[in-house]
């Protein structure tokens, strides 16, 4: 006898209600789910999962994509400006890996039954979120080091936990991606120590770009834990391990000794070591100013996007041709065959 499930015997050998245990029942498939969870194993693409589960990966993973190829925009503002040779290398080097990274990502988000269609149309049409520190100017050279240094290394910060997601392939996907954002992180460090040793305007300049995106990086983390919604289940379901508070605190802990290295200053008057805390307290953050640029309204959204979409635009002959160059292997490869 023939069913969905092969492995459901025939009635005349069977013992009564063999048939009906044969068929795994939701609740046994989610109890199954949990105990990975509880166990901190993994979850791969073809094992049963809520259906939350997998549209809140979808979400996060498909975001997380958008932001590596926005993230592109800013500083490839600046290849054809870069004020040496090695530089420009350097940068060529960064924005491209920003663009691999967001390949590894929609690949990963396509493992869970998504289309690299769907996701470009949702980031398209303004219904995705992507990270809102892209929608910020890069305005001198001394924004691409800041960038390098504050936006990667809080990248970072919120990344490295990442890496014991607890779906495999985002898991993997970001074990990757965070060796390559060291280097990213490093290099703006380096680029910002050598203009710290320049000339007073070199100095100055990197000052200003530390003043412009330091409150901005500390809000990448996301709201506070209180108002972010989707916290409590992401932990409990290992995508996320650790708030947006607590890497936000940790950000701030790491950063405070570079900046000293360093030598410029971090603009907060209220950022001062809390000894019984063991950790930095700060000032408050605009989460106003947050909130606005996240639903649409920072000084770059509209030009991140129509970018974005004249790329996607530009691109269709070539996306045209290769599926004519695919078709016309797969009906040599079948003629061959015949
Ligand atoms: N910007 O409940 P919450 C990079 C949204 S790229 C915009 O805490 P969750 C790089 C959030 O999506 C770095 N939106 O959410 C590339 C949610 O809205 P929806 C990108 C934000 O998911 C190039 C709502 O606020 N990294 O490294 O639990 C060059 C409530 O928040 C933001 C990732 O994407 C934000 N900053 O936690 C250089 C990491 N923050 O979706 C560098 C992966 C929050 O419900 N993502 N929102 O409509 C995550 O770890 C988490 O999704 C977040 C937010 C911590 C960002």
């Amino acid at each position: 006898m023939y069913t969905q499930s092969f492995n459901v015997p025939d009635k005349a050998d069977a013992p009564p209600g063999a048939a009906l245990k044969a068929v795994p029942h939701d609740s046994a498939l989610q109890a199954h789910f949990d105990a990975v969870i509880d166990a901190d194993g993994k979850i791969e693409p073809r094992d049963w999962m809520p259906d939350a589960y997998r549209k809140t990966l979808v979400r996060q993973i498909s975001q997380h994509a958008h932001s590596e190829i926005v993230g592109m925009l800013p500083e490839g503002n600046w290849i054809s400006r870069a004020p040496s040779l090695k530089r420009k290398t350097i940068l060529v080097a960064k924005v491209q890996d920003e663009g691999g990274h967001g390949l590894y990502l929609y690949s990963a988000a396509e493992t869970l039954g998504t289309s690299r269609d769907q996701m470009f149309d949702a980031l398209h049409s303004g219904k995705a979120k992507y990270s809102s520190i892209f929608n910020y100017p890069t305005l001198t050279w001394a924004d691409v080091g800041v960038v390098g240094w504050l936006v990667d290394g809080a990248a970072i910060m919120n990344q490295i936990p990442l890496c014991r997601c607890s779906f495999g392939p985002y898991a993997r996907a970001m074990i990757r991606v965070c060796k390559e954002e060291s280097f990213h992180q490093r290099q703006g460090f380096e680029a910002l120590l050598s203009m710290m040793q320049g000339t007073a305007e070199q100095k100055a300049m990197v000052q200003d770009a530390v003043n412009r995106w330091w409150w901005k990086c500390l809000a990448m983390f996301g709201p506070p834990d209180a108002d972010s919604p989707n916290s409590v289940q992401g932990m409990r379901w290992g995508i996320k391990r650790i708030s947006n508070d607590d890497l936000r605190q940790k950000f701030i802990d790491a950063t405070v000794p570079q900046a000293e290295v360093l030598g410029v200053t971090l603009p907060d008057p209220d950022l001062k070591w809390n000894a019984e805390r063991g950790h930095h307290d700060h000032g408050p953050i605009d989460w106003d100013e947050f909130w606005a640029v996240v639903n649409g309204d920072g000084p770059c959204n509209k030009e991140r996007l129509a970018t974005r979409v004249k790329a996607w635009n530009d691109g269709q002959w070539v996306r045209d041709a290769a599926l004519a160059h695919a078709r016309k292997q797969e009906e040599r490869a079948m003629k061959e065959a015949a």
